[in-house]
C-alpha cells in the first residue's frame, strides 16, 4: 500500500528520500511520480548539507529503478553457479528457507549454523530488521566489523574517545584545508562547494594522496606521498612544528596527556628517514610544516583510503597528533576529522526480540567480516550450513574471493537477497527480490554530515520485491506456523510502530521534531556541535586528548603514535596495486546502468609512461595484473596521475564478474579496528602484482 503521500506539484506526487547508500553524502531527494511510476528524481532542497544537488549516480534512480535487469521474483538455482534459475513463488522460498532452518537447528540443536553476512546496501535503520531476525532466533553466526573504516574508528577511539565530525559546512570557516587521504571530488561531492569557498576566502588547499586524483587537480599543494607512509610524514611535520615552537603550549598543556612522552619520541625522530619513507624532499617537509604551524584555523579531513594499510590505524593517530599539538582541534575551521556516530543512537536493539531464548549455554558466534572465507570454511561445532547475505556483494568487494567461492561450496543453503543478480547472487541457491528506498519506509542518518531524513514510500514495490524488514517478518511467520515459537521477531507490527520503536527522546530532542513524521515536511539537521570538540570535552579516560593511549597499549599496540612502517613489495610482485573508490560506481553498485556504462564502458587498469615503456605496453593493449592469488585482465589506460611504482584500479565492477580486483587482495589485517566494529579492519592497499602484456 502507498501511504500518506507529501505533496502535489506540476501534476507530480512528490516524496522524501535520502540515498541510503555507504557515502558519506547521504543525500535528501525528492522523487517525482505520475500514475505509480517514478518519473524523475532531483535533489531536495531543503538538505542544507546536499542542497538540492545530487551526483550522476544519484539522478539515475529512475534507471536503476526500472532497469530491466533488476530482479522481479524469489528465484532458486538449479545447481549453484550453473545459472539455471527457475522462478518460485514467495510461499515457496518461504518454506524452503524456514523448512531449512528447523531442520538444521535440529540436526544441531542451535541456530548457529546459520551465517549473516550484511553490511552497506543499505544503511537505513530498518535495515537492521535483518540483524533483528537473526538475534530474535537465538544465538547465531554473525558477521561483525567492517571492509571499511573500522583501523580509522579505533584510532579515533583511542585518541578522542568518541567519533565527532564538525558540520562540513564548518569547512568555509578554514584558512588551510588538509584532504589527507580522501577524494571527495569524487566519494563526497557535496563537500566540494564548502571546500571551494574556503578558498575563494584565501584558504590553501593541500592534497596528499598517492595518486594526482581530481580533487589533487583542484588543490594548491599537492604531495604525491608514497602510499601506507603518511604517519612517517606527519611525524616528520612534528617533529619541525616541535623544533620551531610552532605548537599551541595553551592547547597542550591543557587538553591533551602525554605529551611529554611524545614530545621526547619525537626529539629523537629522524626527518631525513621519513623523508625518504613517505618520498619527499626534507625541504618540502619544512615548508608544510611551517604552514601547517603558521596558519590557524586548519582542518584535516583524513579519508578511509589512508587507513586501508596495515599500518592505517597508527598513521591516522599520527595525523591526529597534528590537530592536537598545533591546537586545532574544537577551533570552528579547524581539527581533524575522519567521520562521526552521533546521529546514530538509535534503540536498534528495538528488533533484537528473545535474544538466548531456549538456547542456555550457547552464545551468538561472531566472525570477522574481512576473514569470513576462512572462518566460514573452518568454524566447527557446528559448522555452518546455511548463509543469508544481505545488502553485500562479496564475491567482488571482499578479499581473497577465490577462497570464498570455495568456502561457499560446503554450504547446503545460499539466500541473497538483492536488486540485481550480482556475482555474490549468481553463486546462492535462492535470490530474493529486494524493495528500493522509493519502495519502503526508513530513516537514513549520515557519517559524515548531520543531517538525518526520510524514505517514504513513493511507489509500490517493484514486481514482486519486498523490503528486507518484510522477508523477515514472512520468515517468522513461516516459521511460528511450522513450529509454533520457533523466531520471536515480531511479524504483525508494522513498520511505522517499528520506526516508532527505534526511535528515542534523544533523537526527537537532537532533531527538534516530536514524531519522525515530521520528517516527510523536510530532513533535520541534528543539533551537534557544528564545530566537532569545542568544548575539548574528551571522552576518553583521561578527559584529554590522548598522545598516550593506555587503551592501545592494552590492546597490544603502541601507546604513542609512533611510526609503523607498512609492507614492501618484492622482487616478484613490484608493483603496489592501488583499488580506491571509483567517480562512477558506489562499490558494486551502479556500475551496471545503462546510462553509468556509455561514460565508463569497461573497467580500466591505470599505468605510468614509465611502466607502459618498461612493459612494452600501448594505450588500450589488453594487459594482465597478477600475483600468487590470482589475475585480472583489462585493457591499459597510459596515465601521469599515477607514479611509476603503482597500479591503480578502481574497485567495485559488477557487469562482468571476471573482472574482479579483490581475487588479488590477500586480505591482511589493519592494525586495528576490534574495538568499535569488532573486529580488524582490512588492509586493501597492501596489494603487490606485476603485470604483462597478453
Ligand atoms: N563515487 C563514490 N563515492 C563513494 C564510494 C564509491 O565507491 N564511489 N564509496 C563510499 C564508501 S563505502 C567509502 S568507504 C568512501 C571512500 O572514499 P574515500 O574516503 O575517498 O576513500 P578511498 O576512495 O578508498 O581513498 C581515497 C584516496 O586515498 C588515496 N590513498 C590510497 N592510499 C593512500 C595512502 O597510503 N595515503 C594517502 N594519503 N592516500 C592514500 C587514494 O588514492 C584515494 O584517492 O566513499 C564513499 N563514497
Ligand atoms: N579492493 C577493494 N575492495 C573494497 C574496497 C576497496 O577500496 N578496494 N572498499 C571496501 C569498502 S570501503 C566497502 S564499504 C565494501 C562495500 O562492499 P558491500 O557492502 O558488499 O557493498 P556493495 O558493493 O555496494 O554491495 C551492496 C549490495 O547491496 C544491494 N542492496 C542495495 N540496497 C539493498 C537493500 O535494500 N536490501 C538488500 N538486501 N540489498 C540491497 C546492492 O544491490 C549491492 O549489490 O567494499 C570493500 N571492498
Ligand atoms: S551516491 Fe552519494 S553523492 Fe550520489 S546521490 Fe547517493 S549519497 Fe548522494
Ligand atoms: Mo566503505
Amino acid at each position: 500500500m502507498v501511504f500518506n503521500l507529501s505533496f502535489k506539484k506540476e501534476g507530480y506526487t512528490v516524496t522524501r528520500h535520502v540515498c541510503p547508500r555507504n557515502c558519506y553524502d547521504a543525500c535528501g531527494m525528492l522523487a517525482f511520480t505520475r500514475n505509480g511510476i517514478l518519473k524523475k528524481i532531483d535533489g531536495d532542497p531543503k538538505h542544507g548539507y546536499t542542497r538540492g544537488k545530487l551526483c550522476a549516480k544519484g539522478y539515475s534512480y529512475v534507471q536503476r529503478v526500472y532497469d530491466p535487469n533488476r530482479l522481479k521474483y524469489p528465484i532458486l538455482q538449479k545447481k549453484r553457479g550453473s545459472g539455471q534459475w527457475k522462478r518460485i513463488t514467495w510461499d515457496e522460498a518461504l518454506d524452503i528457507i524456514a523448512n531449512k532452518i528447523l531442520e538444521l537447528k535440529s540436526r544441531y540443536g542451535s541456530h548457529l549454523s546459520m551465517a549473516l553476512n550484511k553490511y552497506s546496501g543499505n544503511f537505513g535503520i530498518l535495515h537492521y530488521a535483518v540483524e533483528g531476525f537473526f538475534n530474535s532466533l537465538g544465538p547465531t553466526t554473525l558477521a561483525v566489523g567492517s571492509p571499511c573504516w573500522s583501523a580509522g574508528l579505533d584510532a579515533h577511539f583511542y585518541d578522542f574517545g568518541a567519533h565527532k565530525t564538525s558540520d562540513p559546512e564548518n569547512i568555509k570557516n578554514a584558512q588551510l584545508i588538509i584532504l589527507w587521504g580522501i577524494n571527495p571530488a569524487w566519494t563526497a561531492v557535496h563537500s566540494m562547494p564548502f571546500i571551494n569557498e574556503a578558498k575563494k576566502c584565501g584558504a590553501k588547499i593541500i592534497v596528499i594522496d598517492p595518486v594526482f586524483t581530481t580533487t589533487a587537480k583542484k588543490s594548491d599543494i599537492y604531495i604525491q606521498v608514497n602510499p601506507g607512509s603518511d604517519g612517517a610524514l606527519a611525524l616528520a611535520i612534528a617533529k619541525i612544528l616541535l623544533e620551531k615552537g610552532l605548537y599551541d603550549k595553551n592547547f597542550i598543556d591543557k587538553y591533551t596527556y602525554g605529551w611529554e612522552k611524545f614530545k621526547r619520541y619525537l626529539e629523537g625522530y629522524d626527518v631525513e628517514e621519513a623523508a625518504s619513507l613517505c618520498g619527499q624532499k626534507p625541504g618540502l617537509i619544512k615548508d608544510l610544516a611551517e604552514m601547517l604551524g603558521s596558519t590557524k584555523p586548519a582542518f584535516i579531513w583524513t579519508g578511509f583510503g589512508l587507513q586501508r594499510y596495515v599500518n592505517g590505524g597508527q598513521n591516522l593517530r599520527a595525523i591526529n597528533a597534528l590537530g592536537a599539538i598545533t591546537g586545532n582541534i574544537g577551533l570552528p575551521g579547524g581539527g581533524v576529522h575522519f567521520a562521526h556516530q552521533d546521529t546514530w543512537d538509535f534503540n536498534l536493539n528495538f528488533l533484537n526480540v528473545g535474544q538466548d531464548k531456549n538456547e542456555k549455554g550457547k552464545s551468538t558466534r561472531y566472525v570477522n567480516i574481512n576473514n569470513f572465507a576462512s572462518q566460514l570454511k573452518n568454524i566447527e561445532d557446528p559448522p555452518v550450513k546455511m548463509l543469508w547475505i544481505s545488502c553485500r556483494n562479496p564475491i567482488t568487494q571482499d578479499a581473497d574471493s577465490s577462497k570464498l567461492l570455495d568456502a561457499l561450496k560446503d554450504l547446503e543453503l545460499i539466500v541473497t537477497v538483492e536488486h540485481y543478480l550480482t556475482p555474490t547472487a549468481q553463486y546462492s541457491d535462492i535470490v530474493l527480490p529486494a524493495t528500493t528506498h522509493f519502495e519502503e519506509l526508513d530513516v537514513v542518518p549520515s557519517y559524515w554530515h548531520h543531517w538525518i531524513g526520510i524514505n517514504e514510500q513513493a511507489i509500490k514495490p517493484y514486481f514482486e520485491s519486498k523490503s528486507d524488514l518484510e522477508i523477515a517478518q514472512l520468515i517468522s511467520k513461516k516459521l511460528n506456523e511450522l513450529s509454533p515459537g520457533s523466531c520471536n521477531f515480531p511479524y504483525k507490527i508494522k513498520a511505522e510502530n517499528i520506526l516508532d520503536g527505534l526511535f528515542n527522546e534523544k533523537i526527537y530532542r537532537m532533531l527538534d521534531i516530536k514524531h519522525w513524521s515530521e520528517l516527510r515536511e523536510s530532513p533535520q539537521r541534528a543539533d551537534i556541535p557544528f564545530t566537532a570538540w569545542k568544548d575539548r570535552k574528551f571522552k576518553t579516560d583521561s578527559g584529554k586528548y590522548e598522545f598516550y593511549s593506555h587503551n592501545a597499549k592494552t590492546n597490544q599496540l603502541p601507546a604513542l603514535p609512533v611510526l609503523k612502517k607498512g609492507t614492501n613489495c618484492d622482487l616478484k610482485y613490484p608493483y603496489r596495486l592501488l583499488t580506491p573508490h571509483s567517480q562512477h560506481g558506489l562499490n558494486s553498485q551502479f556500475q551496471n546502468l545503462r546510462c553509468i556504462l556509455k561514460v565508463n564502458p569497461e573497467p580500466v587498469i591505470l599505468i605510468n609512461p614509465k611502466t607502459a615503456h618498461k612493459k612494452n605496453i600501448t594505450e588500450n593493449a589488453t594487459i594482465k595484473i597478477f600475483n600468487n592469488y590470482g589475475e585480472v585482465i583489462a585493457k591499459a589506460k597510459i596515465s601521469r596521475d599515477i607514479p611509476s611504482d603503482i597500479i591503480l584500479c578502481y574497485q567495485g565492477w559488477f557487469p562482468n564478474i571476471n573482472f574482479n580486483l579483490n581475487k588479488l587482495t590477500p586480505g591482511l589485517s589493519t592494525d586495528m579496528g576490534e574495538i568499535v566494529t569488532g573486529s580488524k579492519g582490512i588492509a586493501f592497499y597492501n596489494v603487490f602484482v606485476d603485470i604483462e602484456k597478453i
